[in-house]
């Protein structure tokens, strides 16, 4: 069968690929760019597991065929949260990885390294054209560096130290990141449901 990737971010569509690869997954991958009608959904839950199940049924509904979709963002402990569902339009430009990671370092720059915990975290949905759905959580912790490092991974991952690591996200290799990070436990228990529900 073949599964659609309900994104457009071609950072995220790289990582699932092979995270999906990795966990043994025989579906075909298509990105929604492949499906240029389907109309962008608006993102208007207000939790991770919200939007993704939203971006995961409108493709669905839309193509009739199963749909994975991907919410996940930055939470930062000292910002109570944010930018959360916000992080990837938390300068005002949605998508500007580098406006976004300057708005944030300037916002946390009196904030000392023992006050720089953060999480990223990532909900991985499954619907099914007949409005079967299914949704997993993954995180992954650690701190924010004060200067970016790395030129590896996407969005935030030049600042985020993961716990036990002296190095950032974006100073790990691809499938060094994918053995720890937040999407990379979402998809990994995501595949035991396409397995259950689809074979
Ligand atoms: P789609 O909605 O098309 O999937 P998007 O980039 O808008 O693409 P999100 O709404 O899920 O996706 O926003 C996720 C943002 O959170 C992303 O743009 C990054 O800024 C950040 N983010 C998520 N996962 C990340 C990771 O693994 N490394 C670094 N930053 C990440």
């Amino acid at each position: 069968t073949r599964l659609i990737l309900a994104t457009r971010n071609t950072g995220k569509i790289a990582e699932l690929k092979a995270i999906l690869a990795d966990a043994g997954l025989r579906h075909e991958l298509v990105g929604a760019d492949a499906y240029p009608d389907v109309p962008d959904v608006r993102e208007t839950g207000v939790t991770f597991a919200e939007n993704a199940l939203l971006k995961a049924h409108a493709l669905a509904r839309a193509t009739g065929l199963p749909a994975v979709a991907d919410d996940s963002g930055l939470c930062v402990d000292v910002l109570g949260g944010a930018p959360g569902i916000f992080s990837a339009r938390w300068s005002g430009k949605h998508g500007d990885d580098k406006a976004n990671l300057d708005l944030l370092l300037a916002q946390l720059s009196d904030v000392p390294t023992e006050h720089r915990g953060a999480h990223f975290a990532c909900a991985a949905a499954l619907a099914l054209p007949d409005g079967t759905a299914r949704v997993v959580e993954g995180r992954l912790k650690g701190v924010l560096r004060h200067k970016p490092a790395g030129t590896h991974g996407f969005g935030y991952d030049p600042v985020l130290q993961p716990d036990g690591e002296t190095r950032t996200c974006a100073e790990m290799s691809p499938d060094e990141k994918n053995a720890i990070s937040h999407r990379g436990k979402a998809f990994r228990g995501l595949v035991a449901v396409v397995r259950e529900l689809l074979g």
